[in-house]
């Protein structure tokens, strides 16, 4: 067995180490431990799951594999690492614990072999808007970020890309979700920043408190030196944190210690000086200021001038599929926010906009209680159009009021939606469910609405 007590003298130069999930992950945590002269097995209960161009790189490194099953031989490895997507109820992972193999997320194995500080951004909605804010301010004030993690490119990737230079002013930017932190033992971010806290992920906790337990251990290890950012506006959350870090809260509501305040019309920096007009954030929604509040403190901390954080809020063109802005036709803005598959992210969209909306929502059915929209529908939106899986249960929910309209597919959707509009409305998708009911995935949900919207536009 590998003795992981000691971050610094770990070895695994001769080892035999089991990566467990052959994804993304664990083709890049394999790459790794081959560079630290380990042995690397990637097993994977499914029969082909990566590309044949990974495959065949990773033969070529010397990584032994084996698809269709987990076979007794991840039980004579010296060391487990599970991918993300592995959950903690998973027989093979069981099976090592009882045998007392060390067993590790891919997010702890890269922290092992890099020096550079990290931050990790973790919340229950807009991690990845927020590391994509935070990485761009970073490029802007001259540091040199490596963007990785939940937003999908594993950590053990960048690290491996950082071994032998060092890079100078080199960090690392991490989004981070709760199923990461479920093996870490010395994961230990520079900076932690804590967004919001709702219930998500359901089908693989049991309860909201182990879901919220698995998140918040990303302060598990931070001690007096480390700081902890976190919306002191989510009672929730706040409830949430122990520890000896450093505290320091970011909020639209106002709090004396945060590194920014808010009014109706302006952001103030710390010295009381005005850093941006509200009117000339980039972005819409209130949630999307949280967001930018949340990157420019970590950013501060960091050393990156105001200067450099106001460019960013001014000009950062958001990310595909949230709330994205595509076109305006005959007077009606359309709205791709493909991304927004539970029921907080619908509620966000719909307070980004005056009004009047059509929203076109369904998908998969994810047990959501599609009731707790009623108050932000209210008087803004002038018709659904539901599809997908959960359509029924929408209607259902929702209806009478406003008016709703079933559509078979997302093309005539936004057909639909373009015949009841009228200028100064928004057509907003913002589905509140899973997309794997129609779609590969919420990207591709995405661009079929875009493909959509401009085909409207080239109609005309
Ligand atoms: N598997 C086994 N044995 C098991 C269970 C699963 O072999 O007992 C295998 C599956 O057959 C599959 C592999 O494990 O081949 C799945 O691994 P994975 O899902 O971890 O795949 P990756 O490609 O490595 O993707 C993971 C994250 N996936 C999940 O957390 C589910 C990606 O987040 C992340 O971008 C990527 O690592 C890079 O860090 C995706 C995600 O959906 C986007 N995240 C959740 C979310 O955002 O809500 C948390
Ligand atoms: P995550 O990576 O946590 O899933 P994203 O940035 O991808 O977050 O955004 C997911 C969805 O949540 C999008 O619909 C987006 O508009 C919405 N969203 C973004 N930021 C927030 C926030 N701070 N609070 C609630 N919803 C948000």
């Amino acid at each position: 067995m590998i003795d992981i007590s000691v971050r610094e003298n770990i070895e695994l130069k001769g080892k035999t180490v089991a990566v467990i999930g052959a994804g993304k992950s664990g083709a890049a945590a394999a790459r790794l431990l081959i560079k630290k002269e380990a042995n690397a097995l990637l097993s994977d209960q499914n029969e082909s799951p990566l590309l044949t161009k990974d495959l065949s790189e990773l033969e070529r490194l010397g990584v032994a594999m084996e698809f269709g099953g987990h076979s007794e031989k991840i039980f004579e490895a010296d060391m487990m690492v599970v991918s993300p997507g592995v959950p903690q109820d998973a027989d093979a992972i069981r099976c090592a614990s009882e045998k007392e193999i060390p067993v590790v997320s891919e997010v702890e194995l890269a922290s092992w072999f890099t020096d550079l500080p990290v931050v990790a951004v973790t919340g229950s909605n807009g991690k990845t808007t927020t590391t994509t804010m935070l990485a761009e301010m970073c490029t802007r004030g001259k540091f040199n970020p490596f963007l990785a993690g939940n937003i999908g490119i594993p950590f053990s990737e960048t690290v491996t890309s950082t071994l032998e230079t060092r890079p100078e002013k080199g960090i690392h930017i991490l989004e981070i979700s709760s199923f990461q932190m479920e093996h870490i033992r010395h994961f230990h971010p520079k900076v932690a920043v804590l967004l919001n806290l709702t219930a998500d992920h359901l089908d693989r906790y049991p309860t909201v408190d182990d879901y919220a337990a698995a998140k918040m251990r990303i302060m598990e290890n931070m001690t007096a030196d480390d700081t902890v950012i976190f919306n002191s506006d989510d009672s929730q959350l706040s409830a949430m944190i122990h520890t000896t870090a450093q505290l320091i809260p970011f909020s639209l509501a106002g709090h004396s210690d945060s590194l920014f305040s808010v009014n109706e019309t302006k952001i103030y920096d710390g010295a009381d000086e005005i850093l941006i007009y509200k009117k000339d954030v980039s972005l819409p929604g209130v949630h999307n200021l949280t967001n930018f509040l949340a990157a420019a403190t970590a950013c501060r901390l960091l050393g990156v001038t105001v200067e450099a954080i106001g460019k960013v809020m001014q000009t950062f063109s958001g990310v595909p599929h949230r709330l994205e802005y595509i076109l305006t036709l005959d007077g009606v803005d359309y709205y791709n926010d493909s991304k927004a598959t539970n029921i907080d992210s619908v509620k966000v969209a719909l307070d980004s906009f005056p009004g009047p909306v059509i929203l076109i929502m369904g998908g998969r059915d994810k047990g959501a209680n599609f009731r707790e929209l009623h108050p932000y529908l209210a008087g803004k939106v002038k018709r659904i159009i539901v599809l997908g899986e959960a359509a029924d249960r929408i209607q259902e929910s929702l209806s009478p009021i406003p008016p709703s309209t079933r559509a078979h597919s997302l093309d005539s959707a936004v057909s639909l939606a373009h015949d009841y509009s009228q200028s100064g409305d928004t057509v907003l998708l913002a589905p509140g469910c899973a997309s794997f009911d129609m779609f590969t995935n919420f990207e591709e949900r995405g661009d079929t609405f875009k493909q959509a919207v401009n085909a409207l536009e080239s109609q005309q």
